[in-house]
């Protein structure tokens, strides 16, 4: 007779009971500027004298920093003053806000938006919808209406999807060969990290930004620069607007927002849009076939649940709804990474 223990892995168990601690304790350390200040100041700092520049408790500051060492987010050396606490190299590119790689906004969305959805996932599952209601108080009908609720939060959003493309964005695009393809157009293109690497990893290429009017705007005032003469803007609900002519569309992590129904509608409106010889390329994290992983997607697939109206796909799902559409020669890549890349000919 084995133990109990011998039954099973209790370890697998404990650590997924505490995995939300482990987000919490990097996005609080994110949030209250631990990194930026340890890679400010170029030298290590005592939990004293970070508590001191950051206006925290030294009680709480200890142990934030200690935890962060056990995730390797922060090294700690001791010397005869005290422990010193310094960034890893890992921490120094991703989470402190001035680097091109920083994850800084992608956090604080989570930390701060996704997180309180998350509290009431079990009411997402029993319900198969959104929770906006019971996290914000507001009706969740129309999901981007709540998502953009203020200005605050519109800007918020567009800065955390635009870290991941800081990422992510180029092996995407590099998936497949897109020289062909001169006018672009990327339907909610958002903050237009995308249609940035875009227009850089293709020379002769033009991407217009397709989004609502008020992420249009935060876009041009925040994120866009006038000298980049290759973006261009339009204004629109895809939707309920009209998508103009283009060679390439591109939505990227669009369709997971919406359900079947609707990406069916989005789709044979942009087939109709689009060029003969043109195509559309899709971004998205996809599942495996079975379903069975990867789990980082299958957990976005529960994000969607709490925030939109949408889930994650396989890519045989969205073939079948590129084909619907009128789509041809679609083609799939697996990038290995987080996002992937799937191609639908006209
Ligand atoms: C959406 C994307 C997201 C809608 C809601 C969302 C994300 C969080 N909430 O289209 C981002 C997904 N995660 C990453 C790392 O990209």
């Amino acid at each position: 007779m084995g133990s109990p223990e011998d039954l099973g892995h209790p370890q697998i168990i404990l650590q997924y009971n505490s995995g939300f601690l482990v987000s919490k304790v990097m996005f609080t350390a994110c949030e209250l500027g631990v990194f930026d200040l340890l890679l400010e100041s170029g030298e290590p700092l005592s939990s004293d004298a970070i508590a001191a520049r950051l206006g925290t408790s030294t009680t709480g500051m200890e142990r934030l920093l200690d935890a962060c060492v056990g995730l390797k987010l922060l090294a700690v050396e001791l010397t005869q003053g005290g422990a010193l606490y310094r960034n890893t190299e890992v921490s120094n590119i991703y989470l402190t806000k001035s680097s091109p790689k920083s994850q800084y906004h992608i956090m604080m969305y989570y930390s701060n938006t996704v997180y309180l959805c998350w509290h009431y996932l079990a009411d997402a599952v029993r319900e198969g919808r959104n929770q906006y209601e019971r996290a914000f108080g507001i009706s969740s009908t129309d999901p981007f209406g709540a998502m953009y609720r203020s200005e605050e939060e519109i800007l918020k959003f567009m800065a955390g999807q635009n870290s991941v493309w800081s990422i992510c964005g180029r092996d995407v695009l590099a998936a497949f060969d897109l020289s062909s393809f001169t006018q672009i157009y990327d339907l909610g293109g958002g903050g237009g990290a995308l249609a940035r690497e875009y227009v850089s990893l293709y020379p002769n290429s033009m991407v217009t930004i397709y989004d609502l009017p008020k992420v249009v705007q935060v876009a041009k005032e925040q994120f866009v620069p006038p000298e980049e003469r290759r973006i261009a803007f339009h204004e629109g609900d895809f939707f309920n607007d009209s998508i103009p002519e283009a060679e390439l569309y591109v939505l990227s992590k669009i369709l997971h927002d919406w359900d079947d129904d609707k990406c069916r509608q989005l789709l044979a409106k942009v087939y109709k849009a689009c060029k003969p010889g043109g195509g559309v390329l899709l971004v998205e994290s996809l599942l495996n076939e079975d379903k069975s992983g990867p789990l980082e997607t299958q957990l976005y697939s529960m994000n969607m649940l709490v925030q939109t109206e949408g889930k994650e796909r396989t890519a045989a799902e969205y073939s079948t709804l590129l084909e619907a559409a009128g789509f041809r020669e679609i083609q799939v890549k697996r990038t290995g990474k987080l996002y992937d890349a799937v191609l639908g000919k006209k």
